[in-house]
Order: structure tokens, then C-alpha cells, then sequence
């Protein structure tokens, strides 16, 4: 029985952005995991809380004194079970009592331990063999919004490279380093004031307006997809519910001195959409407003429709979309929501109801590369991870060893954008 938990250990490590996070250690009779947890800036309103009263040290002490006991001499292999004894030792629906951060780190460090004591890596333990499907990169080029620490800055918050036409996982990573540096050098021709400053999730951050920045990104990747001779797309993460004043009723695009309500925004998105061919939009509206995505989803063609805020990788929230096709896609952040088996099962929501799993990276984030193997154990054709910086390379260069690994099994998602 070597998957049998013998202990845990956890201790305050430190994320990108240099704020105190948990890291955890399984150790059962015949391997170890460990896990880091992440850190959103911009988060959803219905995302579990992350710490208990205390913050991280108190966590720590949950873990020693109320968790480890509980849990050693269980099986690492039975995830559920292990997910539902933090939810009961927490007992209560936002996981306030340990905090989702603690019930993240122990979860993904027991999928790991499991896959450990099996001699198997993370992605074939819960994939299985068929898992042979690589996702596309979302590499995040230009930040804005609440990733770009105010100033004169695009309202929206992310713009995503998605190299489409790529062959190989490590033809589309490389292809967004070629794009990331491509802007760079526009950025220093279109701003005066851009010195190379990058946001947590190393994209660049200047002074130049929400429109300029489609510009920029459209440019670099048409001239890149020439070069390496396939498709390059790209998308954006809105992240609307941080520039929406409930008050008013508006988007308030401050750069531009523009505001824009529900019906004007929703005209926005399509006109960009069509305009830049734009192949993948994260939150286009507030976290409340299904509506309007299930608006945007109908109008737009070809295009991913991709809830964040807007469904906190819960299921419940999910559901509620489904029932009017609110969004054809869901990002699934498992701190958002607590475990891997709260996680996994929203993912099996969104694929039996016909919408893409999105897994995703947070802002504050730590060299954890645990999402890399999700992504492919739960064939999620896209992953959001950065272009460059330490916490994003850790998990793209993960991937680019699953796909040596995989040798010629190996194959790229379907994503179907044309
Ligand atoms: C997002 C994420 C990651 P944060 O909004 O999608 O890019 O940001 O982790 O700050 O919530
Ligand atoms: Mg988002």
C-alpha cells in the first residue's frame, strides 16, 4: 500500500509578486508531492476564501494540528475522498474555517503523491493513457486593467497571443516569445515613456490606449504566423467587472475618457471581435451578467466566449450559464474553487455541455507547473500561462517536457478556429 498517507507538511513560502503563500508536502509510503498555491489580483466575487482568520501562519497550524491527523493513514489514490475530508473539516461552503488556498495546496500535493507512489507523472495518473493532447498556449503580451498598477494603461486586461496554426507545443511557445519581443520593440517606437516594464505575468505594460494595444498585438502576430508559416491569433482577457461602476451602470474606459453601457459594450466586443478576427475574449462583461454573454455568444462567430469572474470554476455558476448558452468556454482555476475534485467536476460540466476548459495560471503565482499536467489529463484545449517570466516558464516548459515524453503520440488540441 504505498500510496498510503503517512504525513503532511506545510510551510509559508512566497509567490511572484512576493506575498506570503502555503506550500504543502504529501508524503505516503511510497512517494511525495508538493504544491504551491497561487494568488489572484483580479478575482471573482464568488471565489472560496483563501485563508482562514490569521492568514497563511494560521493555515499552517490547521494544517498540523486539524488536517495531517486526520488525513494520515488514508489513500492518496482516492482524491475524492481526501477533497471531501477538507470540506468536511472545513465545513462551510466558501472553506473559510482552512481556507481554499490550504484545501488547494493539500489537494493537488495528494493527486501528486498518488501519481508519485505509482511511478507515474500527474497527467498520465489522472488521464490515463489516452491523454495524449497538448493545449494552445495563451500567452499574455500587453497587461492593462488591475495587472498594470493604474497609470495611463489599456482598460482591458490582458492581450493574449494564440499561435493557432502551430503544430507542436513548443512550435506555439515559441512563436509567442517571437511575438512578446516583437512588441516590445513597437512599444518603444509608439511610446516615449515605455522603459520595458512588465506586469507579475511578465507582459508588457505601456502607456498607450485600449485600441493602440489591438493594433500592436494584431501587427506582431500576422508578421510572426508569416514567418513560422502558420496561424497566429490572439485574444483578450477583458476582466470587465474591474472597470465596472455599478452606480452608473458603465464600463468606464478611463484612458479614452470613454463610458460605455451594457448595450454599447456588447456592440464594443462584437466590433472588435470582427474587426480583429479576435479568436478568444475572457470576460467581456461584469461577473453578474450572463445575459449579455449569452448575447455576445450568439453574435459572435467563431470566437471563443470564456467565463472567469463570471463562473468562479463552480459548478452551480456554470449551470446557470448553460441553461442560455451564456459563453462557450469556462477558465478553470482550481484555487477559485478549492480542489481538485471541485475542479474536476465543473470540468466535466463544461465538456458535456459543449464548452472549452480553459486552465489557467494566476497573477500572483509560484513555479507550481501542477496545471501544465491538468491541462492535459483533462484534455483542455487551451492553457493560460504568461509568455515569459519564472512562474509562467515553469509551467510552459512542464508542457514542452509532457510533449517530448509523449514523442510521437503526442498531438495538438482541436480548437476549431478558422
Ligand atoms: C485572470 C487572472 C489570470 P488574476 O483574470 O484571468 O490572468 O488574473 O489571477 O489576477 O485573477
Ligand atoms: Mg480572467
Amino acid at each position: 500500500m504505498s500510496s498510503i498517507i503517512e504525513d503532511l507538511i506545510a510551510r509559508k513560502v512566497f509567490n511572484n509578486r512576493g506575498e506570503e503563500t502555503i506550500e504543502v508536502d504529501v508524503i505516503t509510503a511510497g512517494g511525495f508531492g508538493r504544491a504551491g498555491a497561487p494568488a489572484g489580483k483580479s478575482r471573482g466575487k464568488a471565489e472560496v476564501i483563501y485563508y482562514p482568520q490569521g492568514g497563511v501562519e494560521a493555515a499552517i497550524k490547521k494544517v498540523d494540528d486539524l488536517i495531517a491527523p486526520e488525513l494520515a493513514g488514508l489513500n492518496a489514490d482516492f482524491q475524492e475522498e481526501i477533497d471531501n475530508t477538507l470540506h468536511e473539516i472545513d465545513g462551510t461552503a466558501d472553506l473559510k474555517n482552512i481556507g481554499g488556498n490550504t484545501a488547494f495546496a493539500i489537494s493537488l500535493a495528494n493527486a501528486e503523491a498518488a501519481a508519485n507512489s505509482h511511478g507515474l507523472l500527474l497527467f498520465q495518473f489522472i488521464g490515463g493513457n489516452a491523454a495524449n493532447t497538448l493545449p494552445y498556449p495563451l500567452g499574455n503580451c500587453i497587461s492593462g486593467g488591475a495587472h498594470a498598477r493604474g497609470g495611463k494603461t489599456p482598460s482591458i486586461q490582458e492581450y493574449l497571443a494564440l499561435p493557432h496554426g502551430a503544430e507542436s507545443f513548443l512550435e506555439a511557445q515559441t512563436a509567442n516569445t517571437l511575438i512578446h519581443k516583437k512588441i516590445y520593440e513597437s512599444l518603444k517606437k509608439k511610446s516615449s515613456t515605455f522603459t520595458g516594464g512588465k506586469s507579475d505575468e511578465g507582459a508588457w505594460i505601456a502607456n498607450i490606449g485600449t485600441d493602440d494595444a489591438f493594433d500592436v498585438i494584431a501587427k506582431a502576430c500576422e508578421e510572426v504566423g508569416n514567418e513560422m508559416d502558420f496561424e497566429c491569433g490572439f485574444g483578450i482577457d477583458v476582466a470587465a467587472s474591474s472597470f465596472w461602476k455599478p452606480k452608473e451602470e458603465k464600463y468606464i474606459y478611463e484612458m479614452e475618457g470613454k463610458k460605455r453601457d451594457t448595450s454599447e459594450q456588447l456592440e464594443y466586443m462584437r466590433e472588435l471581435i470582427e474587426k480583429y478576427h479576435v479568436a478568444y475574449v475572457e470576460d467581456p462583461f461584469h461577473e453578474d451578467d450572463f445575459d449579455s454573454f449569452a448575447e455576445l455568444t450568439k453574435k459572435a462567430k467563431n470566437c471563443i466566449i470564456c467565463g472567469d469572474d463570471l463562473f468562479t470554476t463552480n459548478t452551480e455558476r456554470l449551470n446557470n450559464g448553460i441553461k442560455i448558452n451564456a459563453g462557450n468556454a469556462i477558465i478553470i482555476k482550481v484555487n477559485q474553487i478549492g480542489t481538485l475534485t471541485d475542479a474536476a467536476e465543473t470540468i466535466e460540466a463544461a465538456q458535456h455541455n459543449g464548452y472549452s476548459a480553459v486552465v489557467s495560471h494566476r497573477s500572483g503565482d509560484t513555479c507550481d507547473w501542477h496545471i501544465a499536467h491538468l491541462a492535459v489529463a483533462y484534455r483542455c484545449p487551451l492553457i493560460k500561462t504568461g509568455v515569459v517570466e519564472g512562474a509562467r516558464i515553469a509551467k510552459l516548459n512542464e508542457l514542452i517536457r509532457i510533449e517530448h515524453f509523449l514523442g510521437t503520440r503526442a498531438k495538438m488540441a482541436d480548437l476549431n478556429i478558422r
